[in-house]
């Protein structure tokens, strides 16, 4: 209650960032885009964690609104770099349930890359399965109309939810990010590296990129290089790094 007042006048009062966490290709080691992860400075409390208000936001029909705002923001700065000869970086944008559902969201993302000039095929969604299984049927629809447009779809947080694998050869998706709970056990556990394996050759049957999350160790880069996992994205990698942060480090590797 008490950050529900202050979440409703966050936006006007500039109180949202973004951080940009890079991805690697774990063959040549180059960063071609980031996540975007969104971050809200409280004017008390400090930084909230998006895992505390995007609920609320979502409660309180903020989250239209917020979404909107992320897609734009991360749109504009990529394109900031595109227009500095940044490669052509990629970047990827969490979408939570409630934003997925709005009827305008295919709208909003068509606005974002409109206001931004960024190509379509630099924005990539980060879709979770349990927000597709709400409604299965809507999702690929809306999933497909974002492929037509040339935006790129990704599953968030892989392996957790109940995807059968005949539901997933029919899903419009360009890529699946293995949750880190899988990369965290990686060398602890060996039925994870059998589940990190199994995902991996899906993933090239199927045509799919597959991205290792959560990578917090020498010893599980390695393992995912050896298996073939094409993308990376971790703390022993790049921790989420400011805008300028992020872009000193893209030169840095150049
Ligand atoms: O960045 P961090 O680890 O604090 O993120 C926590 C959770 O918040 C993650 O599940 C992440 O996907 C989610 N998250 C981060 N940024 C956004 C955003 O812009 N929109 C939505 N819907 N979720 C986000
Ligand atoms: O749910 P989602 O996968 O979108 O969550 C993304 C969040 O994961 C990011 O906000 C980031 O803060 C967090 N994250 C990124 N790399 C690591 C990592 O190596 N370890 C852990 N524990 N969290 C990470
Ligand atoms: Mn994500
Ligand atoms: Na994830």
């Amino acid at each position: 209650i008490e950050l529900e007042s202050y979440l409703r006048k966050a936006l006007e009062k500039d109180e949202f960032f973004l951080v940009y966490q890079p991805l690697i290709d774990l063959e040549t080691g180059a960063i071609f885009g980031s996540e975007a992860l969104l971050r809200w400075n409280h004017p008390k409390i400090g930084l909230v964690s998006p895992t505390e208000f995007i609920p609320i936001a979502e409660e309180i029909g903020l989250i239209h609104e917020i979404g909107r705002w992320v897609l734009k923001e991360a749109c504009t700065q990529t394109k900031k770099w595109h227009d500095l000869g940044l490669g052509p970086l990629t970047v990827s944008v969490n979408v939570s349930a409630t934003q997925f559902q709005q009827p305008t969201f295919l709208e909003d993302v068509k606005w974002a890359l409109n206001v931004s000039k960024l190509p379509p095929h630099c924005l990539n969604l980060e879709l979770t399965e349990s927000l597709m299984l709400r409604n299965i049927s809507y999702s690929i629809h809306v999933m497909k109309q974002l492929q037509a447009l040339g935006v790129k779809v990704s599953i968030d947080d892989f392996g957790t939810g109940y995807s059968s694998l005949s539901y997933l050869k029919s899903l419009p998706i360009d890529s699946l990010k293995i949750d880190r709970s899988f990369i965290q056990q990686i060398h602890e556990d060996r039925s994870h590296i059998a589940i990190v394996k199994a995902i991996i050759t899906m993933g090239y049957g199927l045509r799919l990129k597959v991205v290792a999350e959560g990578v917090e160790t020498l010893e599980q880069m390695k393992l995912l290089k050896r298996l073939k996992c094409h993308y990376a994205q971790g703390y022993i990698i790049f921790k989420p790094l400011a805008a300028d942060e992020f872009e000193k480090q893209v030169m840095k590797r150049e």
